[in-house]
């Protein structure tokens, strides 16, 4: 029995594709092998006969715990740690990482998920805003968006995120460690009585946030010449390395995120992603509790240069 007619048209066969659909422009996707193309080979392929491979449990542990600990192992020293995988830390590891291959990039993000703020553009509304010349990223990621003059409108935020995420984790060179917060900042002493910042102190984001309940939790760690931190504005952890500079005594107080304004933050954000202290660099919105940017509310376009910012900061550090 073929089923319901969907928007007036009974479907001559589900696998055929409705000649009046309301998507005008709908890509219809070519039926490849993982699909049937009748209903009689569906009916077929889901009989008894169909199975999947045998496994013994403990070979899925050892897939995972062996790339796992190897990465553990390989990224103790890496190249570059980026804290935070939010939109302006994706951007630094994207941008950092598609222009320089040799680099070991490790990101450290405090969530299970990935993606910071990112995933919704405002008050839970979907798109995205991003003034120009921002939609030069988009551009380059492949995100398509709506041309609006003076700013470009992705449709949904995590269309931008999602797509993001998934070319930074496809860098052979780059390894993203979720639910893993970074707790501190490995530091060497300057010959003038500075700090120069040397890697990160890391654990289980669960363990971070029982230190008080439970004793003798010590962290891992990742040596690294330079950390680019952009952990945000705010959240459990947010602007975490502007907080340690200020009780590290290397930078004298917080800025203080000042209110919205969208072309003073924006541009600000932007120019002012830089090395704050030897070996860390700060970008996206955790620069505004370093000095004071205003806040810009939901357009992303910062974010994004931020990152791209961040990622030519780190290379003046690391080619210097
Ligand atoms: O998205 P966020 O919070 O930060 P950014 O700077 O990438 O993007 C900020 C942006 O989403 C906005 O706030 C927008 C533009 N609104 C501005 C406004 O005016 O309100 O991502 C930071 C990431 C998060 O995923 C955190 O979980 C993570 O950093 N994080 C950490 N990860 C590891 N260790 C930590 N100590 C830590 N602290 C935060």
């Amino acid at each position: 029995m073929s089923p319901p007619s969907v928007i007036g048209q009974p479907a001559a066969d589900i696998t055929t594709p409705l000649s009046k659909s309301p998507y005008k422009g709908a890509a219809v996707q070519p039926i490849d092998g993982s699909q049937a193309k009748t209903l009689a080979e569906m009916e077929a392929r889901w009989d008894d006969s169909f199975s999947f491979a045998p496994i013994r449990e403990s070979q899925v542990s050892r897939a995972m715990t062996r790339r796992y600990f190897a990465d553990l192992d390989e990224y103790a020293e890496s190249d570059v740690v980026i804290v935070g995988a939010g939109s302006c830390g994706l951007s630094t590891a994207y941008s950092l990482a598609s222009r320089r291959p040799d680099l070991k990039i490790a990101i450290i993000e405090a969530g299970v998920a990935p993606g910071g703020g990112a995933w919704l553009g405002g008050q839970l509304f979907s798109a995205m805003v991003m003034r120009k010349p921002a939609d030069a990223f988009l551009r380059e990621l492949g995100v398509p968006f709506d041309d609006e003059g003076a700013f470009v409108v992705v449709k949904h935020a995590a269309l931008f995120t999602s797509t993001l995420l998934s070319k930074v984790l496809a860098f052979p060179n780059v390894k993203l460690f979720n639910a893993t917060a970074v707790e501190d900042l490995i530091t060497r002493p300057t010959a003038d009585g500075k700090v120069r910042v040397a890697g990160v102190v890391t654990n289980w984001t669960l363990v971070s946030m029982h230190h008080d309940d439970q004793s003798c939790m010590d962290p891992n760690t990742i040596n690294a010449p330079v950390v680019i931190s952009t952990t945000g504005h705010d959240g459990p952890f947010g602007a975490f390395s502007a907080k340690r500079m200020v009780s590290m005594q290397q930078l004298k107080e917080l800025g203080g995120m000042r209110g919205l304004d969208m072309n003073r933050a924006e541009d600000a954000i932007v120019k002012r992603t830089r090395e704050i202290v030897p070996g860390l660099v700060i970008g996206g919105m955790e620069l505004s509790e370093v000095d004071g940017a205003n806040r810009m509310g939901p357009t992303f376009g910062a974010m994004a240069l931020s990152g791209v910012k961040a990622a030519e900061e780190t290379l003046k550090v690391w080619d210097a």
